[in-house]
């Protein structure tokens, strides 16, 4: 994929905030830290275009980021972030659902899964809730570059017995460091966002 141009459309803390566009959207949830800004980088081209953080919690609106003016990728802020207190949590839960409730755009959805844990409870409720609702989802096995090539096949028949998915060809593993799978991913989204 040929990076034109990129432009922060909107970073949106509620349901009134989300940019009046009509490009497909394709997100980008999961666990807090498990990769997504960086996934974001990595796709556009750019070091720390969306911001990055080693801190659990960076990401805490919708962040919606137009590429080519073309097609729209969106940073979701992220869950399961330890230190985050109930009301932060509630805060989450009533972002991510008005979103997926209303979000005519939105074609499809990356759950991105650190390719070094099995998936939490937290993983698999956003998976069924994320199938609930009707999206395409793939799953990005991220940070593959943390194991030896010899033992991501292991970990990602883990990952598609603990989400219950039959079609192993819905888990790709990424790497933001070794930029494993950029193309495929973007082949992805372009094939969701034309659906
Ligand atoms: N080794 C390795 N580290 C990565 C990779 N992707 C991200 N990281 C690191 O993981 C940490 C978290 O990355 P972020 O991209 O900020 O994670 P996030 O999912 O956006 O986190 P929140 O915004 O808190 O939800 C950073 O220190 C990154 O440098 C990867 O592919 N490989
Ligand atoms: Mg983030």
């Amino acid at each position: 994929m040929i990076i034109k141009s990129v432009e922060l459309m909107m970073t949106a803390g509620n349901a009134s905030q989300y940019p009046e566009t009509d490009f497909p959207e394709i997100a980008f949830a999961g666990r807090s830290n498990v990769g997504k800004s960086s996934l974001l980088n990595t796709l556009i081209n750019r070091k720390n275009y969306a911001r990055t953080s080693g801190q659990p919690g960076k990401t805490q609106t919708i962040n919606f980021y137009a590429v080519n003016e073309a097609n729209m990728l969106v940073d979701l802020p992220g869950y399961g972030y330890a230190k985050a207190s109930k009301r932060e949590r509630e805060r989450w839960g009533k972002l991510i659902e008005s979103f997926l409730l209303n979000r005519k755009q939105l074609k499809g959805i990356m759950l991105l899964i650190d390719i070094r844990h099995v998936p939490g409870q937290n993983d698999v409720d956003m998976f069924q809730w994320i199938t609930h609702f009707g999206y395409e989802c793939y799953i990005l096995a991220t940070k593959a570059d943390k194991i030896s090539r010899g033992k991501r096949q292991k970990h990602i028949a883990d990952i598609k017995k603990a989400l219950g998915l039959t079609d192993i060809s819905r888990i790709i593993p990424f790497s933001s460091v070794e930029k494993l799978n950029r193309e495929l991913v973007w082949e992805k989204i372009i094939e969701l966002s034309n659906k």
